[in-house]
């Protein structure tokens, strides 16, 4: 069995766009009979389902976002019985309640057959023995990967996150040959392998896939060297089955493959929703065009990208999106400065002395907030001078400051001293939010 479908993964793209309408009159017509919120939402717009008559009419309907599912939490979404409900998962989300998916079994069946072919793409065969690092649980990236893998043939390694020694030794004593984490804890796994001695140039493994959470590509390149294989990228998210939704091939460096036949993509602007001009950047939004249990229509994902319809060396006509680099609700705002996350790392991996670990602190002293960048040496970086290592910190603030536009603290942190993480890194902690209130 193979997972490339030719037929639609390479067909003209009128007739993705043919398939995408045909299903999402169906898709739209499910939720709007079948689940009471939509009927409202869609009355206060004074839609109905004969609405649709293009792709372009999507932008008639309501968007969904956390809050619907939030304020529907737990089952207000659900449009079967929960009889003929199979798995649930929820967000990884850090705050206030976590949102949670149904899916029925229809629903496994299609996020498994999009993870077979994304894998497929990433260059898996069912010869290929998998060794899965990400979590199972609540969490979609352990169960989703595996089943789409499973699917397609290959000998599972459930190993799950965490544990990092018996990885290891799984990969040699069972020979994987790939592996699949977010890439924080590749990077994790390579170092722990490099200090115990391991062999990565003699090791079996060939391919990782990378997904969860933003990887740069001098992250991907980094791994790539040290552990002697080839990366790709995929991106997904809870509300939308999980992974599965968009990866890389092996021709189409930095950009993903969307499953179009599954999920119907809108670029819109972030304040105003407004759908913008193919090719610009702006928050991304999914319909799912399959989903029984959990229809989900224009979901905002808060994930800023764009997306390009030009032909694939690989052959594939299925448009792609660029990297995640940032999320619109991931900006920091410093003293009335616009800060992104990714802002930091880029300037950070130009930096030749600097390991790819960083930490950024926020906090504030009497009413002046504060930026503090950890930033990570490599071992052979370090220097028992007071001065050449002063001399180093003050290049990387002044860098910082170059892009930041404000002049952040740096601090110099020992190799290995910045904690790792066996699942998506946490790279900001704002402390601001602790501030104690001032006195009535
Ligand atoms: O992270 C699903 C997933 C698991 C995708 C494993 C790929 C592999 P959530 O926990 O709901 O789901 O987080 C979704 O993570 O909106 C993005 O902001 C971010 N994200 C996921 N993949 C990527 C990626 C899973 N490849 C949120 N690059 C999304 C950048 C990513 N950001």
């Amino acid at each position: 069995m193979t997972y490339f479908d030719a037929d639609i993964e390479t067909a003209p793209r009128e007739r993705i766009r043919h398939i995408q309408l045909e299903k999402l009159k169906k898709q739209v017509a499910w939720a709007y009979a079948r689940v009471p919120w939509y009927r409202q939402r869609f009355q206060e717009l004074g839609v109905t389902p004969e609405a649709i008559q293009t792709l372009a009419d999507v932008s008639r309907l309501p968007f969904t976002d956390k809050q619907t599912l939030r304020d529907t939490y737990p089952f207000g979404l659900c449009a079967i019985p929960l009889d003929d409900v199979v798995r649930l998962h929820s967000s990884s989300g850090t705050t206030g309640k976590p949102i949670v998916i149904a899916y029925s079994r229809h629903d496994l069946d299609v996020w498994s057959h999009c993870v077979a072919r994304l894998v497929t793409m990433a260059g898996v065969t069912r010869a290929d023995r998998v060794q899965m690092a990400f979590g199972y649980g609540m969490f979609t990236g352990g169960f989703g990967l595996h089943y789409g893998c499973e699917k397609l043939g290959c000998m599972m390694v459930p190993a799950g996150s965490g544990n990092t020694e018996r990885h290891l030794m799984m990969i040699e004593d069972y020979k994987t040959t790939v592996l699949i984490s977010t890439p924080s804890y590749a990077l994790h796994l390579c170092e722990v392998g490099e200090k115990h001695g391991f062999d990565w140039q003699a090791a079996s493994l060939r391919l990782g896939l990378f997904g969860g959470e933003p990887c740069t590509l001098a992250m991907k390149r980094e791994i790539e060297s040290r552990m002697r294989i080839q990366c790709t990228d995929n991106y997904g998210l809870t509300e939308v089955n999980g992974p599965g939704v968009a990866g890389e091939c092996l021709s189409s460096c930095e950009y993903q493959h969307i499953a179009e036949d599954h999920f119907l993509w809108e670029i819109i602007h972030p304040d105003t929703g407004e759908v913008l001009p193919e090719g610009s950047e702006g928050e991304l939004a999914l319909t799912l065009l399959d989903k029984e249990a959990f229809p989900l229509l224009r979901y905002r994902t808060h994930d800023l990208t764009r997306v390009i319809t030009e032909p694939c060396a690989c052959g594939r006509t299925h448009a792609r999106m660029a990297k995640v680099r940032a999320r619109t609700d991931d900006m920091l705002i410093v003293r009335g400065t616009n800060i992104f996350p990714s802002q930091v790392e880029d300037v950070l991996s130009g930096i030749e002395r600097l390991t790819p670990h960083y930490r950024i602190v926020l906090d504030s002293d009497a009413s002046m907030d504060r930026i503090t960048v950890l930033v990570e040496l490599k071992p052979d970086a370090f220097s028992d001078s007071f001065e050449e290592m002063d001399r180093f910190r003050r290049h990387v603030v002044d860098r910082l400051k170059q892009t930041l536009l404000i002049t952040p603290v740096v601090k110099l942190v020992e190799p290995y001293g910045i904690e790792r993480s066996f699942g998506k890194s946490r790279r900001v902690e704002d402390k601001r939010s602790l501030r104690t209130p001032p006195r009535a």
